[in-house]
């Protein structure tokens, strides 16, 4: 096995990872959720290191150095905001796990840690967002083997066991046999 995926309960702020991923908005300079709690944790300097990143679009990942956080980087990224699958929001949350995990390529990290992307006051729903999370990291997965533990992070008991539920889940009816 080459790579493994966990799945945790907590506070990603607290992790000691290569890097975790942080859910922004595009102008990149803080906000709430887990964007303000990174901001929070880490000091005022990654706002101004932000600053010189210039926005992100959705679907696009930027990195930033972690400051006062026990990680090594934070990699911003940025998910769509839900409006009724109306504005190809499927592939742009896709595209921001995608770009998120080349960008940790690009920077030999070897484990990283993912909020739920696009699910708090983005409003994306939170089961169809997980399948495409799975798709995309498992996707990644067949060709990548450098980066070796990847980290779902959940805030809440109920988005913990219902990410369990879905990772768990057989393939097929005859495992279930
Ligand atoms: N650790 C792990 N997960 C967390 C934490 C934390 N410390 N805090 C919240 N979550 P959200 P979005 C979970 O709203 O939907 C910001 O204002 C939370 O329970 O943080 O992508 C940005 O600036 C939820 O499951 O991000 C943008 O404007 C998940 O993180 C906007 O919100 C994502 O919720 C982005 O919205």
């Amino acid at each position: 096995m080459d790579n493994i995926i966990e799945i945790i309960k907590g506070d990603i702020t607290t992790l000691k990872v290569g890097a975790i991923v942080n859910a922004a908005n595009s102008s990149l300079m803080g906000g709430g959720g887990v964007d303000g709690a990174i901001h929070r944790a880490a000091g005022p300097q990654l706002k101004e290191y932000c600053r010189s990143l210039k926005g992100c679009q959705a679907g696009e990942a930027k990195i930033s150095p972690s400051f006062q956080l026990k990680c090594k980087h934070i990699i911003h990224t940025v998910g769509p905001v839900w409006n009724n699958g109306t504005q190809n929001e499927e592939a742009l949350l896709a595209s921001a796990y995608r770009r998120s995990l080349e960008v940790a390529i690009e920077n030999k990290i070897q484990s990283i840690a993912f909020p739920s992307i696009s699910t708090g006051a983005y409003r994306f729903p939170f089961d169809k967002a997980t399948l495409i999370a799975k798709n995309e990291i498992e996707r990644f997965m067949k060709t990548n083997n450098t980066l070796q533990t990847i980290i779902l992070v959940t805030f809440s008991e109920s988005d913990y066991n219902q990410l369990k539920r879905i990772y768990e889940k057989p393939k097929n009816n005859y495992q279930n046999q």
